[in-house]
This record gives structure tokens, C-alpha cells and sequence, in this order.
């Protein structure tokens, strides 16, 4: 995947006034309101369009051998993305920004705590950073607290989703509800009705814009709604005012009360585990947890399945809810985001067969077996990163700080022991370094949420404030 300003860059002489036509990361305002920000840009981003295609529209970005024609356009710029780029060795940056520098310099819901996607959010869409008012101006202005705001209006879903979900074959897998969930809420679809009465083309942003805010800002209700349907008996929790977008979703899943983290360290981890389960999710550590989940799986570049089916599908002008569960249909397979539950079965065989103190010898034989019996080891391996995904570094940092002696997260860290010397020795896996999903489902099991086919649908909540973003 190409940004523009990376297109312009190869076809220009550096040095030319790359940084006014690009229009990122210039004077920051104290704009709150999301779309008044994307409106003072848009016009300035048409124009850099036109611009690119114009100076570069012939040149050619490369050659594509058959191999790369088998390999489903493995390694072809095909696609313009903004958003976010994917470096093989350093991983992904987010509007030019490390997942580090994410963690440092996002807003967060309480003073040194973990990213809220509301801020990543801004960044993505707008290409700046979200600040907070530093003059003290009453009342104190805060982007990532507006896109909260922004989000919590627009929250409710129409009973008719509902009712999609409760008629399902009570076997439809998650994802594939969530699927159906999207469609159903495609019958409000500002583009389509703006489309059909004859919108100009200058102004699609604008209801792709609402179409996309009204979808993120439904996502956790109807990611719970799947959530409480299938695995808690139906009973659905209503959205706390107080809390922040990802903060809901953790809250609407369980939530039945707060346990203080002095009344987790005196029952022990697994006791912890299990209390927080029968608790419900409005733990704080939890909610900390959503956070940071939904923050990080947002956006890997647009070569991914996901982001890449989103656009092809957009780009035939299907509106915002067609095109994104395109993307969905996509991150429910097991080489994709469906990986996060395989890695989760696939530990569970591990403890069922040897128990929790597995041995390093145990674990390479379990893992050869799986190579043997035509099965990956998922959550290793990558189509682009050829080193340590960083976004299973950042969660197994989260691990270390609150769930140090969780047996799961030490089977995790033994597994980056064994894994990738035994995946070099097949002599065939480019990447032999574990993947976001390695880690994923070991957080989660640590606050109760043991349901692994769940898994893909919160990653899927989050995908969509990366492919929505890009637009
Ligand atoms: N376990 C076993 N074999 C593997 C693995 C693995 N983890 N990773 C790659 N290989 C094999 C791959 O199947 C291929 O074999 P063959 O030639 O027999 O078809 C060979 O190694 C070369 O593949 P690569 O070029 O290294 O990887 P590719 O780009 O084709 O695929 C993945 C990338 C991610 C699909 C692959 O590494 C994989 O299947 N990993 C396990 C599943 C997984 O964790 N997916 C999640 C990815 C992240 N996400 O969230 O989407
Ligand atoms: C993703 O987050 O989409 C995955 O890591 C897959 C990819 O980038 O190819």
C-alpha cells in the first residue's frame, strides 16, 4: 500500500513544497467537532488527489510476477492508504505514529492510563493528534472527549437489529452475526438515500462520514448484544453514560459491578480470573484492557483482507455498512482475525493434554505435531511484518504490569520461546515471530471473557475505525 505522500514523493524532486500540498500535521486548531475538522480538510485533500493523479497518474509502481498473482497480490501497491503504514521490520504506525507513541501521547480516561480509541480515532480521520485544551478555558476543550460525546449520541440501535439477531440459528457464529447485524442497519444508510436523490460527487464524504460515525458508535452495543444472545441468556445491559466507547462495550458484555483490585490481589490470579467473570466486565483493569484491545487492532495498512475488501467493496459505491462487513466476511477466516480464537482452541489443547506447567520439550513436541498433522501455529507469521508484531509486544507489556503470574500468559511467553526456532527449522515460513493474535485472547481469559469464537467480533469493532477512517 502507497500513501500520496509517498506516491508524490517517488515521482517529484525532493525539496518541492511536498508538506502544503499534503496538508498533514500542520497549525493545530481547538476544533472539537469531528466533522468540522474532516470539512476544513477535505477540500485541500480532493485537491492533492487530483494533483497526484495528475503528475503521477502513469507511472508504474512496480512489476507483479505470477508468483505474486498466486499469492493473492502479495507484496503489489495496489491501494491508496492513508491511515496507516506497515513497515516489515518495525511494524505499523499509525498518521506516522509507533504503537509506543500511541501509548504515550494519547488521551486516556484516567491520568498515566492506557489509550482510548475516541483519540485514535481523531488521529486517524483527521491526521492530527488529539489535544486538550492547555490553556484551562472553561469549559476545558477536549477532542477525544467530543468523538465520546459524538459516539454516545448516536448509540442506539433500532430494535429491528435486534430482532435479526434474536431469529439467527442459535449456531451462527459471532462474526457472522455481526455480519447481519451491519445489513440490518444498512436501511439508514445516509449515502445510499444521498446517492439515489443525486448528491454531487464533491460531497460524498459527508454521508459516508455519517454513515461511518452512526456504524462505530453502534458497534458496542451490537458486539454485546451477539455477546449476551449467545453465551449469557439473552438479558441485555444498558450503556453506562459515565463511560467512554470501549469502556461500554467491556460494561455492556457483563457488568454487574466493580471489584477492587485490592480484593483481586488478595484471592490470587486465578481466583482474579474467575471473580471477574462472575463480576461481569466493569472491572478497571477490564475496561483498561478494552481500551488498549480496541486501540491497537484499529488499523495494519490496506494489503490485510479486511481492509482490503472494505475498499474494493467501496469502491463500487457501496455505502459504508455494505463495504465494512465486506471487510467482516473477511476477518472471520482463521489466516486473519479468526486467528485470535484459533490460537485460543489451540492452547486449550496444549492444557488439556499436558495441564498448565507444560514443559519447554512438551511444547515443542505439541508444536511439530501441529506442523506434522498440516495445521499453522496461529498467531505466528505474517504476510509484511518480518519481525515481532509490536502489537503483541504492547499487550505483553499490559500482561506483565497487571497479570504476571497468570499460567496463561506464561504459556504465551513460553510459546515466543519454542515457536519461531521450530517455524525457521521448516525452512518456508518468511516470518517465524508471533502476530497481534498471539496475545489477544490471553487478556481477555484473564478477565473472564473465556467465550474464544467471541474473540473476532472485538477485533472487528475495532478494524472498523481504521477502514472507516480511510474512507
Ligand atoms: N505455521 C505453520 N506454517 C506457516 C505459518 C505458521 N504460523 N506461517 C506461515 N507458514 C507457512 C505457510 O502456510 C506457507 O506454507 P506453504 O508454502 O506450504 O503454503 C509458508 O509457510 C510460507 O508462508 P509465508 O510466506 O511465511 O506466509 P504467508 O504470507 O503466506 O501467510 C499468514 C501469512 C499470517 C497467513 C501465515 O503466517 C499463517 O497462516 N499464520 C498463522 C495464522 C495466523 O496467525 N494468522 C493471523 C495473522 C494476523 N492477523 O490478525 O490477521
Ligand atoms: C491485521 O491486523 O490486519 C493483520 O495483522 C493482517 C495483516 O496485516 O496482513
Amino acid at each position: 500500500m502507497r500513501s500520496a505522500k509517498r506516491l508524490l514523493q517517488q515521482c517529484r524532486p525532493l525539496g518541492t513544497q511536498l508538506e502544503e500540498v499534503v496538508g498533514l500535521g500542520g497549525v493545530r486548531t481547538m476544533i472539537t467537532d469531528l466533522k468540522a475538522a474532516m470539512a476544513a480538510k477535505i477540500p485541500k485533500e480532493q485537491e492533492r488527489l487530483r494533483e497526484l493523479r495528475k503528475e503521477c497518474g502513469p507511472k508504474a509502481l512496480g512489476a507483479c510476477t505470477v508468483e505474486q498473482a498466486i499469492g493473492g497480490m502479495r507484496g503489489i501497491p495496489a491501494m491508496l492508504w492513508e491511515t496507516s503504514l506497515l513497515d516489515p521490520e518495525e511494524g505499523i504506525r499509525f498518521r506516522g505514529h509507533t504503537i509506543p507513541e500511541l501509548e504515550e501521547k494519547l488521551p486516556s480516561a484516567k491520568e498515566g492510563g492506557e489509550p482510548i480509541p475516541e483519540g485514535l480515532l481523531w488521529l486517524l480521520m483527521t491526521g492530527e493528534m488529539p489535544t486538550v485544551d492547555q490553556a484551562k478555558a472553561m469549559p476545558t476543550v477536549d477532542q477525544a472527549k467530543a468523538v465520546t460525546e459524538l459516539l454516545r449520541e448516536r448509540s442506539k440501535v433500532p430494535d429491528h437489529v435486534f430482532k435479526v439477531l434474536r431469529d439467527l440459528h442459535p449456531n451462527t457464529h459471532p462474526m457472522t452475526q455481526l455480519c447481519q447485524a451491519v445489513l440490518a442497519l444498512q436501511v439508514d444508510s445516509k449515502f445510499a438515500a444521498d446517492y439515489r436523490a443525486g448528491i454531487h460527487k464533491s460531497k460524498y464524504w459527508e454521508p459516508v462520514f455519517e454513515d461511518s460515525i452512526n456504524l462505530i458508535a453502534k458497534l458496542p452495543t451490537i458486539a454485546a448484544a451477539i455477546y449476551r444472545n449467545t453465551y449469557k441468556g439473552g438479558e441485555l445491559i444498558e450503556a453506562d453514560p459515565k463511560l467512554d466507547w470501549a469502556a461500554n462495550l467491556s460494561h455492556m458484555m457483563g457488568g454487574f459491578g466493580r471489584v477492587s483490585s485490592r480484593t483481586l490481589n488478595k484471592i490470587g490470579v486465578d481466583g482474579a480470573a474467575n471473580l471477574s467473570h462472575m463480576m461481569g466486565y466493569d472491572d478497571e483493569g477490564c475496561l483498561e484492557m478494552m481500551r488498549l484491545y480496541q486501540t491497537i487492532h484499529a488499523d495494519h495498512e490496506g494489503g490485510n483482507v479486511s481492509a482490503h475488501a472494505t475498499h474494493l467493496v467501496g469502491s463500487a459505491l457501496s455505502d459504508p455498512y455494505l463495504s465494512f462487513t465486506a471487510g467482516m466476511t473477511g476477518l472471520a477466516g482463521p489466516l486473519h482475525g479468526l486467528a485470535n480464537q484459533e490460537v485460543l482452541r489451540w492452547l486449550n489443547e496444549v492444557r488439556a493434554e499436558v495441564g498448565d506447567n507444560v514443559t519447554k520439550e512438551q511444547m515443542k513436541e505439541f508444536v511439530w505435531a501441529t506442523l506434522k498433522s498440516g495445521k499453522v501455529v496461529p498467531g505466528f507469521g505474517h504476510a509484511v511484518l518480518r519481525k515481532t508484531d509490536p502489537r503483541y509486544t504492547c499487550q505483553a507489556g499490559f500482561a506483565a504490569r497487571n497479570m504476571p503470574d497468570y499460567p496463561l500468559y506464561k504459556l504465551v511467553a513460553l510459546l515466543y520461546d519454542v515457536v519461531p526456532d521450530i517455524l525457521i527449522q521448516t525452512g518456508k515460513v518468511k516470518n517465524p515471530w508471533p502476530n497481534v493474535d498471539a496475545h489477544s485472547g490471553v487478556l481477555l481469559q484473564y478477565y473472564g471473557i473465556t467465550e474464544e469464537n467471541f474473540y473476532t467480533v472485538l477485533f472487528g469493532v475495532s478494524r472498523a475505525l481504521g477502514v472507516l477512517s480511510q474512507g
